[in-house]
C-alpha cells in the first residue's frame, strides 16, 4: 500500500517557481503516488489551462476529493495562492499531517493564516531554501514512519 500524497503548489497565482515544484514533486514520488502531479508541469501556464480543459467546478471537485483521500498534504507556499489557501484551509479541518514550505529568502513574508495555524505536529511551517528540499522532505517523511 503506497501513500498518497497531495502536494499543493500556485497555479493561477503564478507560475514562478514551477521548477521547484518539480524538484518537490520529484523527491515525494520516492515516498507514494502524488495525486497532484500536474500542479508541477511545466505545460500549465498561470491561467492553469492545458489540453483537457477541464471546467473549473470540475478542477474544484475533483482536488477537494484528493484532498480527502490524501494521507498526507505538502504545500509550496512561497507563492501566494488563493487555491493553496484554499486547499490548506479545508486540510486543517481533515485534520490530516502538513507539511507548508516557505523559503525566506523570497523577501516575501508569508500569511499569518498559514503561519499562525502553525501547531508544531499536524500543521508544520518550514522555512527553507531551495538546495534543501531533499532533506527536508526526508526529515518530514521520517519522523512520519515512527508516528
Ligand atoms: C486543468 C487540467 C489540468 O490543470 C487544469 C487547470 N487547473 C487546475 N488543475 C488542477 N488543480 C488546480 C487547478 N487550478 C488550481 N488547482 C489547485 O489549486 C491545485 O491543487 C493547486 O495546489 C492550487 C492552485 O491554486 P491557484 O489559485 O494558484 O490556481
Amino acid at each position: 500500500v503506497t501513500m498518497k500524497i497531495y502536494f499543493c503548489g500556485s497555479i493561477r497565482g503564478g507560475r514562478d517557481d514551477v521548477m521547484l515544484y518539480r524538484k518537490i514533486v520529484e523527491k515525494l514520488q520516492s515516498y507514494g503516488t502524488v495525486l497532484t502531479e500536474h500542479v508541477s508541469s511545466t505545460e500549465l501556464s498561470h491561467r492553469g489551462e492545458d489540453a483537457s480543459a477541464a471546467g473549473d467546478r470540475f478542477i474544484h471537485d475533483r482536488d477537494v476529493n484528493w484532498l480527502r483521500q490524501s494521507d498526507v498534504v505538502v504545500a509550496e507556499v512561497t507563492q501566494p495562492s488563493l487555491g493553496v489557501g484554499y486547499e490548506l484551509g479545508r486540510v486543517v479541518d481533515m485534520k490530516k499531517k502538513t507539511l507548508c514550505l516557505f523559503r525566506p529568502s523570497s523577501a516575501r513574508v508569508l500569511s499569518a493564516m498559514i503561519r499562525g495555524a502553525d501547531d508544531g505536529e499536524r500543521f508544520v511551517v518550514r522555512d527553507y531554501g531551495e538546495d534543501e528540499v531533499d532533506e527536508v522532505l526526508e526529515e518530514f517523511f521520517n519522523a512520519l514512519k515512527r508516528t
